[in-house]
């Protein structure tokens, strides 16, 4: 009888499970401010956007002013976040615009700087959560029309940019600290009459931003997680839409969404919301991903905008080219951030970075734009990258083998036919060792070098997982 019992319980535990996982699997949640579209984007831009691969982030605002400090005390919270750390009263902090004079400001030389880093794009901060716009905005006076500067920075900057064949994206945060209508949360009548108003605002100047500087190519939304945003309901949609309704094919991530149901990025249902995962934050992902993704990567531990010192772990070229590559061996984009100064020059320790890893990217950046996923395996010694347009199979050597041979396994049946660093016209000695290994004789590599081997397979193979939508 407890041997019947048991197995009852047992029948009846499965069937609960079957019902449970196939309604789960059946009944999509009806939602109206969910995912837009399902799967990814086919259109000539976006597929410009990941070709790309690899881009800037600039964080430059009034807290690049201070640069971490205030008062003489250090704040070793992210800098851009100072009045906040700090506890700034607007009055005290608005006075920053007085200091905003930018001597050495120089629009053109961010680009070429950013060009000879081998970026393809790049994403500025036109108004982060202080509130301050770096575009003369006719819905607010807190804008850098109204400092000594006074001239248009943004322009400046999509001049420049655009000048030098870089895509530019604007940063946007919906967080404006100085905004007298914002609310974290909606807490009575007033809050809500408030935040309609902000609504407006922001549509208003987001709407600003696409009809003045037609130039930009996306927008990277910030500062959607707060009460306020997460109970909204259609708010980031409506963004969405006009956004759309002024240039179709503008490129959004998926940081700005948040459904009826206060998901965010993803929807009620797991689809996800914008055109690419926006989550990776100072993160990759160790996996390939269904999605188009993007990382954004800081240089010191969690610094974006100037901050006078930086503590801690300092990234060196190499962990960032290593990044490059992985990101691209998994389909996804990287974005390396700067924080200029107050002065509006760009830090010594980023121009030695930008220098350094564009040599690299002069020398082997055929292995990381237009290129994804290879069909293959990861392997100890670095990162695969595939371009599906050549049939190019490329191996970025992360870790030098001491034994001086790079043993590379294949699928079965694959037959290389030829393996040449980049920069070099010599091929390497081949040797097949079983029917599904080779033993490639690595070039002499300094200990502390990325190189990249470029490898021809016989002619019918394809390299690729990475297969570009069709158009
Ligand atoms: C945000 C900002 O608060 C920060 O100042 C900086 O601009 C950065 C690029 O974006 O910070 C975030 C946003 C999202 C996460 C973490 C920090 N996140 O999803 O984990």
């Amino acid at each position: 009888m407890n041997f019947m019992k048991k197995q009852l319980v047992f029948v009846l535990c499965l069937f609960l499970t079957w019902v449970t996982v196939t309604a789960q699997a059946q009944e999509a949640i009806p939602l109206k401010y969910g995912a837009q579209r399902i799967g990814k984007r086919t259109d000539p831009a976006m597929q410009r956007w990941r070709d790309n691969r690899f881009g800037q982030f600039i964080h430059f605002g009034l807290y690049s002013i201070p640069g971490g400090y205030w008062k003489g005390k250090c704040y070793n919270g992210a800098a851009e976040w100072i009045k906040s750390g700090a506890r700034i009263p607007n009055a005290e902090y608005e006075k920053l615009t007085e200091q905003m004079v930018l001597p050495e400001f120089d629009a053109r030389e961010w680009a070429r700087i950013a060009k000879n880093m081998g970026v393809k794009y790049s994403v500025i901060t036109t108004k982060h959560h202080e509130g301050f716009c770096l575009w003369p905005s006719k819905y607010t006076d807190y804008t850098i029309a109204n400092t000594p500067f006074g001239r248009d920075l943004l322009k400046e900057y999509v001049d420049a940019y655009t000048a030098e064949g870089i895509d530019v994206y604007f940063y946007f945060s919906i967080i404006d600290w100085n905004h007298k209508d914002w609310r974290g949360s909606v807490k009575s009548r007033e809050d809500s009459l408030a935040f309609e108003r902000f609504k407006t605002f922001t549509l208003n100047q987001v709407s600003e931003l696409i009809t003045n500087y037609p130039e930009v190519k996306g927008f990277w939304f910030d500062g959607t997680w707060d009460p306020s945003m997460v109970k909204s309901g259609s708010f980031t949609y409506d963004i969405e839409q006009r956004m759309h309704e002024l240039k179709p094919d503008i490129i959004c991530g998926s940081r700005l969404r948040v459904d009826e149901k206060g998901a965010r990025h993803f929807d009620s249902n797991k689809n996800l919301m914008g055109d690419y995962e926006q989550g990776w934050e100072r993160s990759l992902p160790d996996a390939a991903l269904p999605n188009d993704w993007e990382a954004v990567m800081t240089i010191p531990e969690n610094q974006w905008g100037y901050h006078s010192s930086w503590k801690g772990h300092i990234k060196n070229a190499n962990e960032l080219i290593e990044m490059i590559a992985k990101a691209t061996s998994l389909d996804g984009n990287f974005v390396l951030n700067f924080g200029p100064k107050s002065d509006g020059s760009i830090r010594k320790e980023e121009q030695l970075l930008a220098k350094q890893i564009g040599g690299w990217m002069a020398k082997n950046g055929e292995a990381i734009y237009d290129c994804g996923m290879a069909k293959f395996k990861e392997q100890k010694w670095g990162y695969f990258t595939a371009n599906p347009k050549t049939n190019a199979l490329y191996m970025v050597v992360t870790n030098h083998p001491a034994t001086g041979q790079l043993k590379v396994n294949v699928p079965q049946g694959t037959v290389i036919d030829q393996c040449i660093p980049l920069g070099s016209s010599a091929p390497l000695k081949l040797e097949k060792s079983t029917k599904n290994e080779y033993v490639i004789q690595a070039p002499k590599a300094k200990s502390n070098e990325i190189y990249v081997l470029k490898l021809t397979l016989k002619k019918g193979d394809s390299v690729g997982n990475y297969v570009a939508p069709k158009m």
